[in-house]
């Protein structure tokens, strides 16, 4: 668990940063994710002890622990599962989902098309880099089929999954994408993705600059989106169907009613917990 001391008001994003130095490679687009995360927890102005950060495995996966709010780093492609666990049982938290598209798209799948079906109250982030990251360059699935590499020569061949279609044929309430290169604008729409009710999603392209080097151009590709966010599925649904993957903006922004939850009382105290855990 993080330092989850209150820092002193008024909270800055800086408040939001835990001690702990990242590993990632010099460049990674998840420096300015995470720094995207804490600029936008403070504009929502919860205190870190009342946000909680939780992942799976992967470079992007370690985001709880550079933050000061309550962190836990799962398993591979679990991260929703216990996300949602975390929201039904103490629904007074705000919670973030954080992980990369091998952790979320690939063994985590079923766990995403779920999350947004339930439409519990919570943001999943996903920092997109089309590749995984921490075991040395596999294909995900958003990988280009045509992505020659070592570990599959010529390609997979293999169609992308488009997370964002997913995401609202699924039921997800919110549906955005941002780009990593633009931490301000990542800022606002995690904020905002944050403050709509229910299963809200934002799609990050965070580049992955040790195993895609040629991720270095999606800075020329990015665009804001052309069109207007909006609450029609269906329209929303239309507009998906020309995205080449570089639209940044708010494409939905729904109303569905968020998955009932009600607070519970606690029926163990953490030393409780402590005891029961320890070796
Ligand atoms: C059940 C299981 N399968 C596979 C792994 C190995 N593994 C760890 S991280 C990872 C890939 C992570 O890729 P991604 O989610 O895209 O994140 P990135 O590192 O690119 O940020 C894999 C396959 C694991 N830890 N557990
Ligand atoms: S391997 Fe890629 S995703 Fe992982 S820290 Fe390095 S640049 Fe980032």
């Amino acid at each position: 668990m993080n330092d989850v001391a209150s820092p002193a008001v008024p909270l800055t994003h800086a408040a939001y940063k835990s001690a702990t130095k990242p590993i990632w490679c010099p460049g990674c687009g998840d420096f300015t994710v995470l720094s995207a995360i804490t600029k936008a927890l403070a504009m929502v102005e919860v205190p870190p002890k009342d946000v909680g950060v939780v992942s799976g495995i992967g470079c992007s996966s370690r985001i709880p622990a550079y933050t000061t709010c309550y962190g836990f780093h799962g398993v591979h492609g679990r991260a929703l599962a216990a996300a949602t666990g975390l929201k039904v049982a103490r629904p007074d938290l705000t919670v973030l989902c954080t992980g990369g598209d091998g952790d979320g798209y690939s063994i985590g799948g079923n766990h995403f098309m779920h999350a947004c079906r339930r439409n519990v109250d919570m943001t999943y982030v996903v920092m997109d880099n089309h590749v995984y990251g921490m075991t040395k360059g596999q294909a995900s699935p958003t990988t280009e089929p045509d992505w020659d590499n070592k570990l599959s020569p010529g390609g997979t061949g293999v169609r992308v999954f488009h997370p964002l279609v997913i995401a609202l044929a699924s039921g997800a309430n919110f549906v955005a994408r941002a780009f990593a290169g633009d931490p301000n604008g990542t800022a606002a729409i995690i904020a905002q993705a944050i403050r709509n009710p229910g299963f809200s999603f934002v799609e990050i392209l965070s580049p992955c600059v040790t195993f895609r080097p040629d991720q270095r151009e999606w800075k020329q590709l990015v665009r804001p989106s052309p069109v207007a966010p909006t609450a029609d599925a269906s329209r929303a649904a239309r507009l998906l169907m020309s995205d080449d993957g570089f639209n940044i903006g708010v494409l939905f922004a729904g109303d569905r009613t968020p998955y009932p939850t009600k607070a519970r009382k606690a029926r163990a105290t953490l030393a409780d917990l402590e005891t029961e855990f320890a070796l």
